[in-house]
């Protein structure tokens, strides 16, 4: 009898499950969860920073707290075109400094005479954070501010009473602009300033000092659903990745611990056992500095430097924030704005045809053999559905067989990490007709085997052209959640756009025709007065330290134009420049003769110079 009600049962369940009605448990969370606040935010991706301040008129980048007010007096502020750029170039909110360490209040703040209402700007009637707040309302985007905790101009820094001082500011941000989606408090603390005169070196010990437990509090009364960056003292709700170069580490865990101090290998990597779900927000510049300098006009990054970053922060589980600065005039310059677009323009072009939504998909193990969990829920658009294993199988694969031979060089994956995330390694690799050929992320040097995921992983590689990808989950916490699998193609090479602004404007294309060899191609003919390279700035593999430079305007004929040494580029990889005569041509051949290390060139950047 017990024999056949097993039989029945095991029958009966066979049945169930052959037509889907067997309810198959759903996967346990895993470790710290994000909040809700915390997903919305990650789910932004990328949003700018706007660095503007009394430095922009004294060409500073940290302003001393004593500089004139007089020196404010923009003839054409126009917040309107800050945030129609920065939304063009796919920025989903502003960050803006609301007040820098020299302690210049972007607002009329009813606590100091150090703002903009004792400037000629407007009569003192001007409010730039009120500007800004309804220039992003009207344009769709979010708003957010950052607020310098060190202050070089009141005379009370480093005693009690300037904390109240610096709540009192926080409650007039927090409560007269609408909905702030981030608070940014950054801890840098040089030590010196006016001080109100005092003119002298004060410390303080950012743990203790601004005691960001009660201001924490402070903010989750006045602006529940903002998430607080903060870099000295109590952990915030994200963290700083330990750089401004633009990169997280290709190990990138959204977790940190609670207590204790948190070196830099932690920030950039996050860590694995971490009691906190503290994702890393990558902030960089599009420029050298955080403030405008006409200086820098030549050296706004290119577009290949932008993907990179990209690539290095939003496709390592990290978000990015970009800073624009303000240029004296009050406008986001005009390089600035079309390279900020051109980004955009080409994220969209790269990530706008999935070539996965054509292939056929199969995984090694499904949750409970369920269709609700299958390898087909990584591909449907949905990100809140995922394929998903059974409990205890931590090590799993999906393949992608495509219904034709299909070229492709970039491969996406996301977690589901409302669940925790969990996966620790994994492998991808494509069938060459013969054999399984591992692919590895070409923006990692020397690095074998590939880490997390998170929310966001992407991995870069030269073009392969296949009909089978395998995707294996090598490692996971627990049952690995994957809520998505994309598979695209980008041009190998990188539109750039012109040089420098206003000047006549030939597209610009570069790209490999072998390891050793950059090939750059404008539309047409161009006078061309000098190159220059920037070596890597990672310290990775491939700084080129002797080369020739060719230039055709056939693909045919080859003029060599220069050939020598890059000197000393290991310990100080800065710009180099060659200069030749003039040359007439549409294209030029750039040959890494030899390599301080490594197989295959690499650049942070490089510029034509054209007449
Ligand atoms: C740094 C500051 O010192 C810079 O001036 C800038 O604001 C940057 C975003 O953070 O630590």
């Amino acid at each position: 009898m017990m024999k056949r009600t097993a039989l029945f049962s095991v029958t009966f369940l066979f049945l169930l499950s052959m037509c889907g009605c067997v309810r198959v448990s759903a996967p346990e969370p895993c470790g710290p969860l994000p909040s809700a606040d915390q997903l919305r935010w990650q789910d932004m991706e990328m949003y700018a920073f706007i660095h503007y301040s009394m430095n922009t008129y004294t060409d500073q980048e940290w302003g001393y707290g004593n500089e004139d007010l007089r020196l404010f007096n923009p003839e054409d502020l126009d917040c309107r075109q800050w945030a129609r750029v920065c939304k063009q170039a796919g920025m989903k909110g502003i960050i803006f400094t609301a007040k820098h360490h020299c302690g210049f209040c972007m607002w009329p703040s009813a606590y100091t005479e150090y703002s903009v209402k004792n400037t000629p700007w407007k009569d003192g009637k001007g409010d730039v954070v009120r500007e800004l707040a309804e220039a992003c309302r009207e344009e769709g985007l979010k708003f957010a501010v950052y607020l310098s905790p060190w202050d070089r101009n009141h005379p009370e820094y480093g005693r009690p009473e300037y904390v109240t001082y610096f709540r009192n500011q926080l409650r007039e941000l927090l409560t007269q602009y609408g909905d702030i989606f981030e608070v940014w408090f950054d801890g840098a603390n040089g030590g010196d300033g006016w001080y109100g005169g005092a003119d002298e070196t004060r410390r303080i010990d950012g743990k203790t000092y601004y005691q960001w437990a009660e201001t924490f509090r402070m903010i989750r009364e006045l602006q529940p659903n903002a998430v607080i960056w903060n870099d000295g003292g109590d952990r915030g709700d994200l963290r700083w990745v330990g750089t401004e170069a633009g990169n997280v580490g290709e190990t990138n865990w959204s977790l940190l611990y609670k207590e204790g101090d948190v070196p830099y290998r932690m920030l950039h990597y996050g860590v694995e056992d971490g009691d906190v779900w503290c994702p890393g927000e990558t902030n960089t510049s599009i420029r050298p500095g955080w403030f405008y300098h006409d200086a820098e006009n030549a050296h706004v990054k290119s577009l290949s430097k932008l993907m990179d970053t990209y690539y290095k922060s939003v496709g390592r589980n990290s978000t990015l924030l970009l800073n624009f600065p303000i240029a004296p005039n009050g406008r986001i310059h005009p390089t600035d704005s079309l390279r900020g677009i051109a980004f955009s323009k080409m994220i969209r072009e790269v990530f706008s045809v999935d070539l996965a939504a054509k292939a056929k998909s199969t995984a090694t193990n499904v949750r409970g053999g369920s269709k609700g969990y299958g390898a087909a829920m990584a591909l449907d658009g949905d990100p809140g559905t995922y394929w998903a294993t059974d409990d205890g199988v931590t090590s799993a694969s999906l393949t992608l067989e495509f219904p034709a031979p299909t070229s492709f060089n970039r491969f996406l994956a996301e977690e589901y990490i409302a669940l925790g995330q969990r996966v620790r390694k994994f492998s991808l690799e494509y069938w060459n007709g013969g054999e399984w050929v591992h692919l590895k992320d070409e923006l990692v040097p020397g690095g074998d085997g590939l880490t997390t995921i998170g929310h966001r992983r992407i991995v870069c590689f030269p073009t392969v052209t296949t009909t089978r990808l395998r995707f294996t989950v090598e490692d996971s916490k627990a049952c690995p959640l994957i809520s998505r699998i994309g598979v695209f193609l980008a041009p190998e090479l990188t539109a750039d756009i012109p040089d420098s602004g206003e000047k006549k404007s030939s597209a610009l294309h570069i790209f490999f025709s072998s390891p050793t060899q950059m090939m750059i191609d404008y539309d047409e003919q161009q006078t061309i007065t000098s190159f220059r390279y920037l070596p890597p700035q990672d310290g990775g593999d491939g700084i080129i330290t002797r080369y020739t430079l060719w230039a055709s305007n056939d693909w045919n004929r080859w003029e060599k134009l220069a050939s020598g040494e890059f000197s000393n580029v290991v310990n100080n990889p800065i710009w180099q420049t060659v200069i030749f005569p003039p040359v007439k041509a549409r294209i030029l051949k750039f040959d890494a003769d030899r390599l301080a290390s490594g197989q295959r060139m690499g650049y942070g950047d490089v510029e034509v110079v054209t007449e």
